[in-house]
């Protein structure tokens, strides 16, 4: 299939996920043309079958903003045209799908659309008055639309599907996954003096720092956990909240023990150094980072948000808790960092969990199956 693939290329897991799914998908053969800003962050080196479009937006005296919707409507058409694309699959509501709507009213009712909804296109977008309209007409349109777990497509339907004109519009859950090839636990116990001293625990946070992923709390349940035991806290990326975050680390005294290593690309290797990640979002249609945590091995302790209990088993492969039941995420990461026997026992039930839900192959094939009925019809 030819196949042009829009998303956010920065930092963030629906970029991760659709740079991902069009690498895995030109690995099976398929022409993947990604229609972006800029080059996504995860495309890394020279792929065969994978070409990139860049979009760009001019600045006009008349215009107070420059027209990227269009200029990116416009660009997928004629990719679409030129390379006699089948279908393009974006990814955020907002306004990929609407861009791609306009594209396939250009080129032709053969180019196909496949939204696929991350979280907060519907979570906080959906909610603002200015951009409901238009969510709910790109949703409308697309050819198939699915999301990342079964708790969004429900939020979804709730949302856009009841009393609106959508109301019959099916939403397919296909999961995030990850490249077990990338993702596996990485033997770095030499790094971990870099980190931390010898007998203390490394706990884990990454994020973009803002204001739904309680950077707060994770801060805060540290602070008990490290009231207790040896241990220092990793903090992996930036956002709004950082200063706050800082401030909080100061007043409690943490300087020594949490350490803050900023954005960076490649996770793995620190993931695997860690022996827990927090996860304690308000919102979080899936949370691609406890599943990365999981293919290395690593137990997560998360909030119930969301889709996080669709990805975090808990008792299994993690301990989950109310929003902000910060002295219960603490006692229950105490409870698995003492306890030598249950710690293994998560660990692995993690590993088996992603191998058989959430491997690349798995997912890319139920996105494969889904072009294929689209083409058919
Ligand atoms: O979490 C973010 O703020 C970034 C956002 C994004 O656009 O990448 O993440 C959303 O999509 C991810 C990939 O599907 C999910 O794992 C995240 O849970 C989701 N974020 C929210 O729902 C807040």
């Amino acid at each position: 299939m030819r196949i042009g693939i829009t998303c956010y290329p920065s930092h963030g897991g629906s970029g991760v996920v659709a740079t991902e799914l069009g690498k895995l998908l030109a690995e099976k053969g398929h022409d993947i043309h990604f229609i972006t800003y800029d080059m996504p962050f995860r495309l890394g080196r020279f792929h065969q079958n994978i070409r990139y479009h860049g979009v760009e937006a001019h600045r006009y005296a008349v215009f107070k903003y420059p027209p990227y919707d269009l200029a990116l409507a416009s660009r997928m058409a004629q990719v679409a045209k030129e390379y006699q694309l089948d279908l393009l699959h974006v990814h955020y509501a907002v306004p990929h799908a609407i861009a791609a709507v306009l594209a396939k009213q250009m080129v032709g009712d053969h180019l196909k659309v496949v939204t696929t909804l991350h979280g907060t296109d519907i979570t906080v977008l959906g909610e603002d008055p200015s951009l409901r309209d238009v969510i709910c007409f790109g949703i409308k349109h697309s050819d198939a639309v699915t999301a990342v777990s079964d708790d969004l497509a429900r939020q979804t339907r709730e949302l856009f599907c009841v009393n609106t004109d959508c109301v019959n519009k099916e939403i397919e859950r296909i999961y995030n996954f990850v490249d077990l090839r990338v993702y596996y636990p990485r033997g770095v116990e030499h790094l971990r003096e870099q980190y931390s001293d010898t007998g203390e625990k490394l706990l884990l946070h990454i994020s973009n720092f803002r204001p739904v992923k309680r950077p707060l709390d994770v801060i805060a349940v540290f602070h008990r956990i490290a009231s207790e035991i040896p241990a220092r806290l990793l903090l992996v990326g930036e956002g709004p909240e950082m200063p706050k975050v800082i401030q909080q680390v100061q007043e409690l005294g943490l300087e020594e023990k949490v350490v803050f290593l900023g954005k960076q690309d490649e996770v793995a290797q620190l993931i695997s150094l860690a022996d827990l990640l927090l996860l304690p979002s308000e919102k979080e249609s899936f949370g691609l980072v406890a599943l990365e945590a999981m293919a290395c091995g690593v137990p997560t302790i998360a909030s119930t948000a969301g889709g996080i209990p669709e990805v975090v088993t808990h008792g299994q492969t993690g301990f989950l808790a109310q929003v902000g039941a910060i002295e219960e995420m603490a006692q229950y990461a105490l409870m698995l960092l003492r306890d030598e026997t249950m710690y293994q026992a998560f660990s692995e039930a993690g590993l088996d969990r992603v191998k058989q839900e959430f491997c690349g192959l798995k997912i890319a094939g139920q996105y494969e199956a889904l072009y294929q009925r689209l083409l058919s019809r």
